[in-house]
């Protein structure tokens, strides 16, 4: 439930096209919020003591991750997986009415036209760790006509940042998702510490940030700093190949037949089903490969 009246569709996506992220403060709170956090918490305890083996690890940036938590973690992946024990809370954090709400004004769709994406999360490394400057599904290396045609294809996804605790760790460069890099961004050392116009994206507890995941960005994280920040998108019917790569690189192909969502309370359940049908119809994810090499 949101504590306010959230920013129109129409404001939303202004900011967006924009800056390239727009932030909904306190989106979630109270109770339910409390709810996310426990069901947060217990994921990464699983996933740190290596009973859960759908991991980012420790100090690789992109997919695949291998299952060993060993060397620790920055991320617990597929959330809504149907071996999840906390599944059905995330599922409500993941097909609720605010989401709803903001993708379709962000997206211009109607619900029926949504795809169950990503769901992931975010955790506190546990030892210092940061990316690299990146763009989620354009190389680097990639020529900068190429790098101007590839970010002016219509947006046809939404990603989001829901911080479940305060959360200071992700760096992007406010308009750098409409334009190729500069001679300076290109050239700069990938983990480039004062990139020219940078910002530090500050989120409270409950706040949703919502993001073109083709910004120019990196995440610095410390290893002190609690973090626990539920990491989602979703699409719309009918997308390319591209993105069915960016989604299907993380293995979600494999398991999101088995995922039953009939338990969820009231409209959820048949959302739900209808995003997993539509995910469903873009392919196992066997033959896609990988957006980014590291
Ligand atoms: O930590 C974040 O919020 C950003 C993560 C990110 O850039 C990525 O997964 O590619």
């Amino acid at each position: 439930m949101a504590l306010h009246t959230p920013p129109s569709g129409t404001e939303l996506r202004k900011a967006l096209d924009r800056d390239g992220f727009v932030t909904i403060p306190k989106a979630f709170w109270g109770e339910e919020l409390e709810e996310f956090r426990t069901a947060a918490r217990n994921a990464t305890e699983l996933a740190r003591a290596g009973k859960w083996p759908y991991i980012r690890t420790l100090p690789k940036q992109f997919p695949p991750w291998n299952d060993d938590a060993s060397q620790g973690i920055w991320g617990v992946q597929h959330l809504l997986h149907p071996d999840m024990p906390e599944r059905e809370k995330f599922a409500e954090s993941y097909f609720n009415d605010t989401m709803f709400d903001t993708v379709t004004g962000l997206l211009q769709c109607k619900k029926d036209d949504l795809v169950m994406e990503l769901y992931n999360m975010l955790v506190r490394p546990d030892r210092d760790f940061a990316l690299r400057w990146h763009r989620d599904d354009i190389p680097p290396e990639v020529p900068a006509e190429e790098e101007l045609e590839r970010l002016q294809e219509p947006m046809l996804h939404a990603q989001w940042n829901l911080a479940l605790y305060g959360d200071a760790s992700l760096v992007v460069v406010p308009g750098s998702h409409k334009r190729a890099r500069t001679d300076v961004e290109r050239n700069a050392d990938p983990y480039e510490n004062n990139m020219p116009g940078q910002k530090v994206v500050k989120m409270g507890p409950g706040d949703v940030m919502f993001y073109n995941n083709n910004i120019l960005h990196r995440g610095v994280y410390d290893s002190n700093t609690e973090r626990m920040t539920l990491h989602g998108t979703m699409g719309t019917a009918g997308t390319d190949k591209a993105r069915a790569r960016n989604i299907l690189q993380h293995g979600i192909g494999s398991w999101a037949a088995d995922a039953d969502f009939s338990d969820l309370p009231g409209d959820m359940a048949n959302l739900a089903k209808g995003m997993r049908e539509r995910l469903i119809g873009m392919g196992s994810g066997e033959d896609v490969g990988y957006s980014q090499v590291g």
